[in-house]
């Protein structure tokens, strides 16, 4: 990501919007429990001074351990103050949100942080899999991306001036589909989407208009 979740999710940005109350809760001090930060130490990317250094500055921001969606909404705004990014925002946040319980907890967000900033490229495919398969069926259809696509426009507003072919969602989806559904039947499955992104690095580029959005 070069809008990478690491400057994001930064943190600082969310200081503004504390309350004293919230303030006085993140007083309560917080430690991460020792086989938490082992099991994190296993399942990601991190070592152990990164992680507790993550868990300060999550918990920080996050008294209740918990970020909802209109934080992280309100994250996004922070680094989009010219575009709308409340669709894009939202779906990024289902994909945090693992166990869909609607709030992300510190393994979520750790677990998410080390996939789109240090994961292999098939663990990135995978995320990015997930983030356009807005059903969860296992394939992304022509109106899953161009949904997602969408609100990447307008997340970026009117700062971004795209080559002509690319120039509406509609437009780029259609080029996606062009070079990924082989089978031409509308739909990308896992390995159409893995092998056209294997095989022309600006697909997976196009996909978040920014290298790394997501
Ligand atoms: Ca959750
Ligand atoms: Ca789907």
């Amino acid at each position: 990501m070069t809008f990478s979740l690491l400057r994001f999710l930064s943190f600082t940005h969310l200081h503004h919007h504390k309350t004293q109350r919230q303030k006085k809760m993140g007083n309560k001090s917080s430690k991460l429990p020792p086989q938490d930060l082992e099991s994190l130490t296993k399942d990601t990317y991190f070592d152990r001074r990164e992680i507790k250094q993550w868990y300060r500055g999550f918990h920080k921001d996050c008294p209740s351990g918990e970020l909802d969606e209109r934080s992280f909404a309100e994250i996004y705004k922070q680094f989009f103050p010219f575009g709308d990014p409340s669709s894009f925002s939202k779906h990024v946040f289902k994909v945090f949100d693992t166990d869909r319980n609607g709030r992300i907890n510190f393994k979520e967000f750790l677990s998410a942080l080390s996939v789109t900033s240090r994961g292999k490229l098939d663990e990135k495919l995978k995320w990015a899999f997930q983030l356009y398969d807005i059903d969860d069926d296992g394939t992304i259809t022509y109106d899953e991306m161009l949904t997602i696509v969408r609100s990447i426009y307008l997340m970026s507003g009117t700062i971004v001036k795209l080559p002509e072919d690319e120039n509406t969602p509609e437009k780029r989806v259609s080029k996606i589909f062009a070079a990924m559904d082989k089978d031409k039947n509308s739909s990308l499955d896992y390995n159409e989407f893995v092998e056209g992104s294997k095989k022309d690095e600006t697909i997976l580029q196009a996909l978040s208009l920014y290298d790394g959005l997501v």
